[in-house]
């Protein structure tokens, strides 16, 4: 499905991140993958991840820091000459901005928050374009709590609510290059940036309760969505928002 075609995925921290799931179905179905991490302390677990896949390219990149982002793109206009996908799977928000309340929220984990989790999108879209020569697809990782009120999640969920704002906006502006831009909102799966919302474990099992699926999604499940997003098959979807939550979005009283 996805043979010949080069992705670029952001936001691998462990073999539990929603970027790795995505990796291996876009891997077993034939895509080459340039892999980028923030910082050193992730370095050492995406190389030993990645260390069997053929023609891989890993390179550091902190979305915070511009000439790192440069350098990733560049890193992989020299390796492959084009690029055909991008998954962004990153989000941050200090951690004392994930409990109490949101009217706490401190202005620096305001910033910090939308720019690192929402910013960084049009950011990334960006630099992509000019090496998206056939046109392209770009996929996000958003949230439930873009919409409605999640205890705990706070500014993070006014961050997804810019995300996925922004999805709309990138969808209309890059679609003239055939590149298109969706969102997937995941329900929760235990990683490591759920841990940092406090009262996880409560909301997974409300969902096992409520949802119509009475379960919770697997990181795969959100990695097969990603798939058909970057693939031909989702050729005429941009601009969504796709929840992939065992349908728990639907649910009234
Ligand atoms: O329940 C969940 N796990 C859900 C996650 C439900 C719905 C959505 N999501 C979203 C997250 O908000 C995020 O956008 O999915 C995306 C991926 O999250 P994940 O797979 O749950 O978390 P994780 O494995 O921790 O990967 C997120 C990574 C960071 O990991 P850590 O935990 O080290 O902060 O985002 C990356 C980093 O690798 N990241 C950055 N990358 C580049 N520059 C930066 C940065 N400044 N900050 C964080």
């Amino acid at each position: 499905m996805l043979e010949n075609k080069v992705g670029m995925i952001f936001g691998v921290a462990n073999k539990r991140s929603i970027a790795w799931a995505c990796a291996e179905a876009c891997r077993e179905h034939g895509a080459e993958l340039a892999f980028t991490y923030q910082g050193e302390r992730l370095e050492r677990n995406i190389t030993r991840l990645t260390k069997d896949m053929e023609n891989t390219l890993v390179v550091p990149c902190d979305v915070t820091n511009q000439s790192e982002v440069d350098a990733a793109f560049e890193a992989v206009d020299k390796k492959y000459g084009r690029l055909d996908f991008l998954i962004h799977s990153i989000a941050f928000a200090p951690r004392e901005a994930l409990e109490g309340e949101f009217l706490d929220t401190s202005r620096d984990a305001f910033l910090t928050a939308l720019e690192i989790s929402a910013y960084s999108l049009p950011q990334l879209a960006l630099s992509a374009k000019p090496l998206m020569k056939d046109g392209g697809s770009i996929v996000t990782m958003s949230y439930y709590g873009a919409e409605k009120v999640v205890q705990n999640y706070n500014v993070m969920g006014v961050a997804k609510s810019a995300l996925e704002s922004s999805t709309r906006y990138l969808a209309n502006d890059l679609g003239k290059d055939n590149i298109r831009v969706n969102a997937i909102s995941a329900g929760p799966i235990k990683t490591l940036s759920a841990r940092g919302v406090k009262d996880m474990s409560t909301f997974l099992t409300h969902i096992e309760e409520r949802s119509p699926l009475k379960r919770n999604v697997t990181a795969r499940e959100v990695g097969n969505t990603a798939l058909f997003l970057v693939s031909d098959l989702s050729s005429a979807i941009t601009g969504e928002t796709i929840y992939v939550d065992c349908g728990f979005n639907i649910m009234g009283i």
